[in-house]
């Protein structure tokens, strides 16, 4: 296994207290099986871009025209980021690559679709949508006038909910997406219900980008008048986000982002952007995905063969959301006890939920992350032992011992 780390040389003599936080995370991260669907480990490739001496360049704007001089290598990296992505999701139309993260997308570009105090819709947080949807507490909750839709009783989107707020609300944009959502989402119908009310369709596929890039899950590219994404989730890139978009409303997109709700891009995190999508443009990538997309679903299979309830009682994606209210357990708990074991899981509300979002009755796993280790069925099917276990109330020390030999067993890349 291999341990050399870009901190370990300089950083270690130049300053040993931050080295030894940087080498704990490393630590933390080779012993723990991430089950965390947001997560995924990126290769060295990108990390080593993302910690590359670009990092000192301002480059605000846009290749060709920057408000700064001797741009001429971020023009380069930018500009082929941009194409590896239109190539990667076919039927792009535009390709913008600085946002800095899924939820400063969606802001900019519900701020160009929407207009300030703009009226959306879009999935609540607790139905399996995203803070950065209309919540609440999330400026995109505050300065737009937004409306939510739920899921039905199966947990799953029901289109004629979707078409009854939309025709009540008389949206500018309606979002399609979310964070614990694990079916596949009809696209067409979402953007017919949009269109036919004058609204314009964002697709946001944060969690499900390297599916869709690999072909293994519905795409809304072509549907969708915009796509949001992060790059670090299953398209397994480094941290940050991008928007596709049709060309009428590209240049709008692109003055949300600069000048309007960003300065100057993370040209380190767009190299690495560049480098993760050329890595998903290989024939790996597909088989990568496909596995992710199988173990989750065997994940499922197990758990509910074990008398755990899932949401939907399965998945169509890399998401498998437990639901504990049968369990004397909480969503908090189970998180804390898996990491006694050596799992990192979270804790996330299941559709109805009465526990506040700290506590929740429920837990969101994904396979993106212990796929890239190169689990398969026998390692997805011990993974479903331990977390029933845990659920049933079995001491995590019990199963620390079979989790760090699975961790040695498959080391990250
Ligand atoms: N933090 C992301 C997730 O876990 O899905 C959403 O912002």
């Amino acid at each position: 296994m291999s341990t050399a780390t870009t901190h370990d040389s300089t950083l270690s003599t130049k300053d040993p207290e931050v080295a030894a936080w940087l080498q704990r995370e490393d630590r933390r991260q080779r012993a723990t099986l991430t089950l965390i669907a947001s997560e995924n480990h990126c290769s060295a490739a990108v990390r080593e871009a993302c910690s590359s001496r670009i990092t000192d360049k301002y480059a605000e704007g846009y290749p060709n025209r920057r408000y700064y001089g001797g741009c001429e290598v971020a023009d380069g990296i930018e500009d082929l980021a941009r194409q590896r992505a239109m190539q990667l999701f076919a039927g792009a139309e535009d390709a913008n690559v600085q946002p800095h993260s899924g939820t400063t997308a969606n802001l900019a570009a519900l701020v160009a679709l929407a207009g300030p105090g703009g009226r959306i819709v879009g999935m609540a947080l607790k139905a399996g949508g995203h803070l950065s949807h209309g919540h609440d507490r999330s400026h995109t909750g505050m300065l737009f006038a937004a409306k939510q839709y739920g899921v039905d009783a199966s947990g799953r989107i029901d289109l004629d909910e979707v078409r009854r707020v939309v025709k009540e609300h008389q949206p500018k944009v309606v979002i399609a997406g979310g964070s614990s959502y694990c079916r596949n989402i009809d696209y067409a119908a979402f953007a017919a219900i949009a269109h036919e009310a004058g609204a314009v369709l964002l697709a946001d596929i944060a969690h499900p980008a390297g599916l869709v890039a690999a072909g293994v899950v519905p795409s809304p590219v072509g549907i969708a008048d915009v796509v949001t994404m992060t790059t670090h989730k299953t398209l397994r890139g480094p941290r940050g986000g991008m928007i596709l978009a049709k060309k009428e409303v590209a240049k709008q997109i692109q003055s949300a982002v600069f000048p309007g709700s960003q300065g100057g891009p993370l040209m380190h995190q767009i190299a690495g952007k560049a480098i993760a999508f050329g890595e998903a443009l290989r024939p790996e990538f597909r088989d990568y995905q496909r596995r992710v997309k199988e173990n989750a679903a065997w994940l499922a299979q197990c758990l509910v063969e074990r008398g755990l309830d899932i949401v939907t009682g399965g998945t169509d994606n890399h998401i498998v959301l437990v639901d504990l209210r049968k369990t004397d357990s909480t969503g908090a708990a189970i998180e804390e006890r898996a990491l006694a074991a050596g799992l990192a899981v979270n804790k996330n509300a299941v559709p109805g939920d009465p526990r506040p979002p700290m506590v929740t009755s429920g837990l969101r796993l994904g396979t993106a992350a212990v796929t890239t280790r190169g689990f398969g069925r026998d390692e997805i099917a011990q993974v479903a032992v331990i977390i029933d276990g845990l659920v049933k109330g079995q001491d995590p020390e019990r199963h620390r011992a079979a989790v760090q030999s699975l961790c040695e067993r498959f080391p990250l890349p």
